[in-house]
């Protein structure tokens, strides 16, 4: 037991925590001192096992208490050292030119769900890479289905064990379904995010963002939808006279569907948002489709909904005046740091959101 002795006293000597686990593993690892003694009780006669057997596993207690021990005196010293050494000086001035800005999409999406929490909706997310299922079918858009062909969609490869290959997802709705899948009713959603459509050119980039809304309650109609659209335009465009239209539309997961026009004019030679010299499209929206609530199973006599969506690149345009698409994603500086945001200038509704 002299050789016990010693690693006890060794252990509560041990310099720093890579030691102590040095000495644990020699004591108590597979091929440790302590463990061998615990392997020999095995092949011992009965009553020399009886006197030896305490022996061996109070030994064992004891490493095993004295290595606890050591090991919280060493984090503690340890912590205290990084206290007393790393500090950080909250008086200092913030330096004279920060080097970031936040991008217009960043501050658009965050305008959009400062604005949408005060209405009640939370934010949902969801996969980018999706099953056709999601994507497709379950938004009542059937195989033969114009916006499913190869030019539209990018499709993965099919992998080992899928019977189907999987998309990267076209739109934010598949979001919608998981929500209304896994969360009980009433709802009331945005879903922001990045989509993908195998198109590019002057006014489309391959990846671009999506916001959707989705509203599901008991006796929902277009009335809601309406003033839903029209006071989160006024909110988003910091202009009371927004004026809206809706034209009859046609979309595989709402019925009815409507395309919702936003009024403009000309203020200081440029078009801005508000008032109704002319009309541009700014939504898709509908009325979920009953198949849409069924498939997520819903019953679609008991539940309806509304849902809109629309693209944050070309709100973020609209709203900054930038007229060129493809410079969102060319991380030019310069244009960065035109129309980049401060990182303090962080929307809230009392403060205005484009603050
Ligand atoms: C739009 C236009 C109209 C929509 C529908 C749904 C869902 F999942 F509830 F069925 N989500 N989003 C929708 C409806 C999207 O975007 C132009």
């Amino acid at each position: 037991m002299d050789d016990s002795h010693k690693l006890l006293i060794d252990i509560a000597a041990a310099s720093d925590l890579s030691v102590l686990e040095q000495y644990r593993v020699s004591a108590l690892g597979k091929s440790g001192s302590i463990t061998a003694l615990l392997k020999a009780l095995g092949s011992m006669d009965p009553a020399t096992r009886s006197t030896e057997g305490p022996k061996v596993h109070a030994l064992r207690e004891a490493v095993g208490a004295a290595l606890a021990s050591r090991k919280e005196a060493l984090e503690t010293a340890d912590l205290d050292r990084k206290l007393a050494t790393e500090t950080l000086d909250l008086t200092l001035p913030e330096p004279d030119q920060p080097a970031g800005s936040v991008h217009p999409i960043s501050q658009v999406m965050d305008e959009l769900a400062e604005i949408f929490a005060d209405l009640g909706f939370a934010v949902a997310e969801g996969p980018e890479i999706e099953s056709q299922w999601y994507n497709f079918s379950a938004l009542n858009m059937p195989e033969n289905h114009p916006a499913r062909a190869m030019q539209d969609t990018f499709y993965l490869e099919r992998q080992e064990g899928e019977d189907e290959a999987k998309v990267l997802r076209t739109h934010t709705s598949p979001v919608q379904i998981r929500t209304m899948e896994s969360n009980p009713p009433p709802l009331r959603i945005i879903a922001p995010g990045r989509v993908y459509r195998s198109d590019s050119d002057a006014t489309h980039t391959p990846m671009f963002h999506q916001i959707e809304g989705l509203v599901i309650d008991r006796a929902i109609h277009m009335g809601h939808l309406k003033w839903t659209l029209e006071t989160f335009l006024k909110a988003f465009f910091e202009r009371d006279d927004i004026a809206i239209r809706m034209r009859p539309s046609y979309f595989p997961f709402t019925e009815p569907s409507a395309e919702v026009d936003v009024g403009w004019s000309v203020e200081r030679g440029r078009r801005v948002v508000g008032g109704q010299e002319g009309w541009m499209e700014v939504l898709g929206s509908g009325m979920v489709h009953p198949r849409v609530i069924a498939n997520c199973g819903l019953d679609p006599a008991e539940w309806q909904g509304f849902a809109f969506g629309t693209g944050v690149d070309r709100l973020a345009m609209l709203k900054y005046g930038m007229d060129d698409l493809r410079a969102f994603f060319d991380a030019d500086l310069r244009w960065l740091k035109h129309y980049g945001f401060r990182f303090l200038d962080v929307p809230t509704l009392s403060g205005g959101v484009g603050a």
